[in-house]
Parts: structure tokens; C-alpha cells; sequence
């Protein structure tokens, strides 16, 4: 029998953990021949609450779940994993500055990067997903000097897959007849959904909406604010969707992206398409083998042009503020 896979996850007794943890001991992630031993990671006050998920994990007696070890502290958690998804992190609350956020946050990426690099596999692949996540990708890559700097990334894959959803509907076209979508910078309301380079169906999808009206007074905010809509309607943050997207998005990462398509994937910039050098901003990316690299030469028209400048300013005001308080 082939050794499990370890797959970390942080903040696994919350909301997107619930969603995420079984589908990864199904099969999902790593295929249904692949065993997995799940690594899971939480705060202390919730370790009660996570091994109630547990108990629902042994309840599944899914084939492909190898074993599940639980902890609060990282550097027990993190030893030997193949694979990490940092779901966990601080939500902002009433009155807190976003300072506040970030420092909060760069108390969990600072250690959990340490953790990483000290205790990681070899072959270690990290998703973050808590937000802010392109910048919490930031700051643990920045505490993890031994690890590559490409083993990082951020999840923009659901803001990917709503503009998917989204072109679909308009289109009258079913999601398995997109190709090529890109989302850009930020996981935040300045992120950028790109349809000029897109296809539907074979022919480009901005010519088949042709509709700038659509696009940028419907599309572009939808996506954008897409996971506020959701927590208006649910009173409560996308979750399984969430979880859904860090699959779709590790999974590709892995087992590599379908020919003649992209994926959108917060990975560091190698300054292509000006994107400051160090950032971790989304680009459209091909996969394989456990490796990605930024499509080049794409041509980038003024509307594309001004957003996406617009969300990597963000992300290299982010980068500042996270400088200022030490945590690079
Ligand atoms: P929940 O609040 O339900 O769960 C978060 C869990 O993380 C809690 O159980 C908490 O105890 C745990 N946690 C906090 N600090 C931790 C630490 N230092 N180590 C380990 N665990 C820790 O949030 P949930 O709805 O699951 O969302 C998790 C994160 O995903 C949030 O930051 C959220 O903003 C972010 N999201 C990111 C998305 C993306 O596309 N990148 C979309 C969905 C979601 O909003």
C-alpha cells in the first residue's frame, strides 16, 4: 500500500473546515486511490468542538482516510506535511482597525510559516485561503526562507469560479464551454475578472457578451462582491463553496491544469505584466506536476490595464503596512 498523503489544515473546526475536511478524506483532492492522513490544526478553545468533526470523520469510514491527528500547535502539526491549507485565521471584528487585522494575522502567518519551514515535508504545496489571504501568503513565505518562494499561494480560485458561474448564466452557456478566464490581483473588491482573453465555446467571450455595459456595471461588481451577497442572503461567509474552490484549486495545482485552459492562482510575481516583483497576486497560471508558471505575452488592453493596477497598488499598500509592523 502506498504511504498517505499529509494534508494540513488550519482553522479546521470552522465553517469552510466542516465543508473542506470531507471531501478531502473522499477522495476529492488527492483522487480515490490516493490515502490521506489528515493534519488538523486549531486554537485550543476549539480543539473540543474539532474532535466532535472528527468522530463525524470516523463515522464516514471513507476508504481513502489513512488516520487524523489533531493539535494546537503547528510545529507538531505541520511535521511531515505534503500539503498545507491555512484556512484559520483572525476575522475582523466591530471596531478593529485594519492594523488591527493585520497584526492579528501576522501573529498566526509569522508562526505558522516558521512551523512550515522547520517541520514541512520536502515536497510541502500551501494554499492560503483565510484572509487576507494574498498578504497572510506573504507573510508566511517571508518566515519560511527554506522553502521555495513558488510553494506559496493564495486562493483566488472562487473568485475564478464565480466569474465562471456568472459568464455562464450570461451566455446561456454551460461552464464546461469556458476556457481562459483570469482573475487578477487581490482576493478583494479590487480584484479584476478578465473576459478579454477568455473563450466560450472556442470564440472570445468579451466579442460573444459584447456588452460593455454588462461587463462592467454588472460582471466585474458581482464578482467583486460576491462574497458579501452571500452573506446577505446566508447570514453567514461562503463556505462550501470556499471549501469547493481550495480543492479545485490544490487539486490543479498537483495533478496540473486541462490542456488549451488556465486557472487563476495567487502566486508570487516575477514582475510579468508589471506586477511588482514579491507580490502574491492572482495571474493566470498553467499547472503541472506540482508546479505553475505565469501564461506569458497576453496583451493587455487600458480597461484591463488600469484594474489591474489598481488591485496590485492594494496589495503593495498591504505590503507596507505589513513591513511597517515587522512581520516580513
Ligand atoms: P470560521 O471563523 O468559521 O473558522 C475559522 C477557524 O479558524 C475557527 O475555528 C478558528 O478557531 C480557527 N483559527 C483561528 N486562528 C487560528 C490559528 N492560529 N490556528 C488554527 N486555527 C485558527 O471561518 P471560515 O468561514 O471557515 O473562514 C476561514 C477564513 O477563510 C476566513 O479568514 C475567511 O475570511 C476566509 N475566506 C476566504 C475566501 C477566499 O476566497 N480566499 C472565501 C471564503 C472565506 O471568506
Amino acid at each position: 500500500s502506498t504511504t498517505p498523503v499529509k494534508v494540513a489544515v488550519t482553522g479546521a473546526a470552522g465553517q469552510i473546515g466542516y465543508s473542506l475536511l470531507f471531501r478531502i478524506a473522499s477522495g476529492a483532492l488527492l483522487g480515490p486511490d490516493t490515502p490521506v492522513e489528515l493534519r488538523l490544526l486549531e486554537i485550543t478553545p476549539a480543539l473540543k468542538a474539532l474532535e466532535g468533526v472528527v468522530m463525524e470523520l470516523d463515522d464516514c469510514a471513507f476508504p481513502t482516510l489513512a488516520k487524523v491527528e489533531i493539535g494546537d500547535d503547528p510545529n507538531v502539526i505541520f511535521d511531515g506535511a505534503n500539503v498545507a491549507l491555512l484556512i484559520g485565521a483572525r476575522p475582523r471584528t466591530k471596531g478593529m482597525e485594519r492594523g488591527d487585522l493585520l497584526e492579528a494575522n501576522g501573529a498566526i502567518f509569522t508562526v505558522q510559516g516558521k512551523a512550515l519551514n522547520d517541520h514541512a515535508a520536502d515536497d510541502i504545496r500551501i494554499t492560503v485561503t483565510g484572509n487576507p489571504a494574498n498578504t497572510n501568503a506573504l507573510i508566511a513565505k517571508s518566515n519560511a526562507p527554506d522553502i521555495p518562494a513558488e510553494r506559496f499561494s493564495a486562493l483566488t480560485r472562487l473568485d475564478h469560479n464565480r466569474a465562471l458561474a456568472q459568464l455562464a448564466k450570461k451566455t446561456g452557456t454551460p461552464v464546461t464551454e469556458l476556457r481562459k478566464l483570469t482573475i487578477w490581483g487581490n482576493h478583494s473588491a479590487t480584484q479584476y475578472p478578465d473576459i478579454f482573453h477568455a473563450e466560450v465555446a472556442g470564440k472570445n467571450a468579451a466579442e460573444v457578451v459584447n456588452d460593455q455595459n454588462w461587463l462592467e456595471s454588472d460582471f466585474i461588481p458581482t464578482v467583486q462582491k460576491r462574497g458579501a451577497a452571500i452573506i446577505e442572503a446566508r447570514g453567514a461567509s461562503s463556505a462550501a463553496s470556499a471549501a469547493a474552490a481550495t480543492i479545485d484549486h490544490t487539486r490543479d495545482w498537483l495533478r496540473g491544469s486541462a490542456d488549451g485552459d488556465w486557472l487563476s492562482m495567487a502566486v508570487v510575481s516575477d514582475g510579468s505584466y508589471d506586477v511588482p516583483e514579491g507580490l502574491i497576486s492572482s495571474f493566470p497560471v498553467t499547472t503541472k506536476d506540482g508546479n505553475w508558471e505565469i501564461v506569458q505575452g497576453l496583451e493587455i488592453n487600458e480597461f484591463s490595464r488600469a484594474r489591474i493596477d489598481a488591485s496590485t497598488t492594494e496589495l503593495g499598500e498591504e505590503r507596507d503596512a505589513v513591513t511597517a509592523l515587522n512581520l516580513l
